[in-house]
């Protein structure tokens, strides 16, 4: 066994854990990364070297590549993904579960010389600005390059998170092998109590770039449970005034409904002078700060966002974002290597290579890009980064907005009558399933707070954490619930979204500022037809607006039925809260 690159820990407790997993994985060399720029050079060319990579057209994409993965591998996998808590009441019922040995176990075996002739890489990396006391060290141990090039974009990697670390031994472990890439034989499995995380025959990013997904929400929600914080499935960004007012919102909207688009946010000329800075576009950390407000960092360094559909008008400051120093990965190659995907600017080419590398023509039945295909692209490419982005004490959030893409019943936007009630709303969350996870696409699913696929621990008892941590915080964001995507009797959007999406964003940032009307209705508070502004916005009338803010009791009827199920599942550690709610609400309607 060689050892490459440089060891720059004397951190016992990190030398003997991949001194133990080297001798499980028995891998031929162990390369330690640093994060350097150097280093990225000679990994990227390596890669190259192995095919894992092709190099783009560089003078129409510097720094960029493409990656195809394996055809079964394109997506999380949630019937492979486990919470292996002592107890299975404790991973709840909306989590795969597991015994912790038994698990453990049967990973070991499957990893043992799993790594034979190929290369370990080492990935000491920092979640969060350094310094913060929201930060977390993680050392991912990987026998993928991909999986150390992604993960050099999407966290602060190298030396920075051993220095944070210093001699602790409180650090997130990850251990991945690719093993064969085998449906059969993959597991991603986590270990909240020994904060251990083993992902096993897959190569997806939501599956192996452990930061993510499985340390920054399964494995953080059950720390911030206990530990008195909140780790979220939402976007942060900041609205800045013509005066220079800034206003922070977080919002949690399911995988794949917008929620990279809707963090950078470009406003429509009606609202010069307005601006909309990114903190970040997936994760949102968030802790009371001594002024009894909620602040919140954006663990992570960059963007693993959906390809299709971004184009210049749905994100244009995504399309400058990953215009350089991007990994593309399922998406469509052209013969001059640029990449395309649908709903991309200008016409489908004429000829290229579908994400499966079959030759494709607009004549082709299926899709060019998978529709799950995506963009690894660093934070500081997004010229709408917020000044904040570093701030290790993170942005006040005044508002919380949770979303879904439903096609009825979810009004435009609302907001809920206090934090107790907000926290039900989010509860209920609904939305149509999208092409991130593998299932069936388009029923509607509870997916509580955008979490169901990432809440490390029991439902009920998260519902709860939100609960107690109203008592925390002195001034407690208000909450809302937005859906762009209501749709009309012949299925088409009632509401044009993307940037028009600033004139909800502005209602919302002026109740918050105690400056806007809205009326109460069963639901919550909902704007009246003068307070959201429709100024220069073709082809939509002050009826189109009452369409998209229409509350249907009928269709309401039924989603009283739908949120039961949830409720019901989760019955035995549900809040009380919760089920008073409901009965308001059903007295309401
Ligand atoms: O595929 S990921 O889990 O990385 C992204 C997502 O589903 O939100
Ligand atoms: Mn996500």
């Amino acid at each position: 066994m060689s050892t490459l690159g440089t060891c720059n820990t004397t951190n016992r407790h990190v030398l003997n854990w991949v001194n133990e997993m080297v001798a499980l994985c028995q891998p031929d060399r162990v390369f330690w990364c640093n994060g350097s720029e150097e280093e990225k050079q000679a990994l990227t060319e390596q890669a190259v070297a192995e095919g894992v990579l092709i190099r783009l057209n560089q003078e129409k994409l510097p720094g960029c590549y493409y990656h195809r993965s394996n055809p079964n591998d394109v997506a999380r996998v949630e019937q492979c993904t486990y919470i292996c808590t002592d107890t299975e009441a404790e991973a709840g019922p909306t989590n795969n579960w597991a015994p912790p040995k038994e698990m453990k176990e049967r990973l070991y075996a499957l990893a043992r010389g799993g790594m034979k002739g190929r290369t370990m890489y080492v990935i000491p990396y920092l979640m969060g600005p350094p310094g913060s006391p929201l930060a977390k060290v993680g050392l991912e141990l990987t026998d993928s390059i991909y999986v150390v090039l992604n993960m050099r974009i999407m966290t602060r990697m190298g030396d920075v998170a051993f220095r944070q670390l210093g001699s602790s031994e409180d650090f997130n472990r990850g251990l991945h092998c690719l093993l064969d890439v085998h449906p059969d034989r993959r597991y991603i499995c986590h270990f909240p109590r020994e904060n251990l995380i083993i992902s096993v025959g897959s190569g997806y990013g939501g599956n192996v770039l452990l930061g993510k997904k499985c340390l920054a929400l399964r494995i953080g929600s059950y720390l911030a449970q206990q530990q008195g914080w909140m780790a979220e499935h939402m976007l942060i960004l900041g609205v800045e005034s013509p005066s220079g007012e800034k206003t922070f919102v977080a919002a949690a909207f399911p995988s794949a409904c917008g929620k990279t688009n809707f963090a950078m946010l470009v406003p429509p000329p009606r609202f010069e002078g307005w601006k909309i800075w990114t903190v970040g576009d997936d994760i949102a950390w968030m802790r009371p700060g001594a002024d009894g407000r909620l602040y919140a960092i954006n663990p992570e360094m960059g963007y693993f966002g959906v390809a299709p559909g971004t184009n210049a008008r749905t994100n244009p400051n995504a399309m400058r974002t990953i215009a350089r120093d991007t990994i593309y990965t399922n998406v469509a190659l052209t013969p001059d290597l640029d990449v395309w995907w649908e709903g991309k600017d200008g016409p489908p080419p004429q000829e290229c290579l579908d994400w499966q590398g079959r030759r494709w023509t607009p004549e082709s039945r299926e899709k060019a890009a998978h529709p799950n295909s995506r963009f690894t692209a660093p934070a500081r490419n997004n010229p709408a980064l917020a000044p904040e982005f570093d701030d290790p004490n993170g942005v006040p959030i005044s508002a919380i907005i949770f979303g879904g893409r439903r096609a009825t019943t979810m009004p435009l936007v609302f907001e809920a009558f206090n934090w107790v009630h907000g926290v039900f709303v989010g509860a209920t969350i609904g939305s149509e399933m999208t092409a991130a996870a593998v299932g069936g696409l388009g029923q509607v699913r509870r997916d509580p707070m955008a979490m169901l696929p990432f809440c490390g621990y029991n439902m009920g008892d998260y519902f709860r954490h939100w609960l107690r941590m109203r008592k925390r915080l002195k001034y407690p964001p208000r909450i809302f619930h937005v859906n762009c995507f209501r749709r009309d009797a012949e299925g088409r959007f009632l509401w044009p979204g993307f940037g028009e999406n600033m004139r909800v964003l502005k209602w919302i940032v002026d109740r918050c500022r105690g400056r806007a009307n809205a009326y109460e209705t069963p639901l919550g508070w909902v704007p009246g037809p003068e307070d959201i502004d429709l100024t220069g916005l073709e082809n939509f009338t002050a009826t189109d607006l009452e369409k998209v803010l229409d509350i249907d009791i009928e269709e309401w009827r039924r989603e009283l039925i739908l949120q039961e199920e949830l409720f019901l599942k989760l019955y035995s550690h549900l809040p009380k809260e919760m089920i008073f709610q409901r009965e308001l609400l059903v007295a309401r309607l």
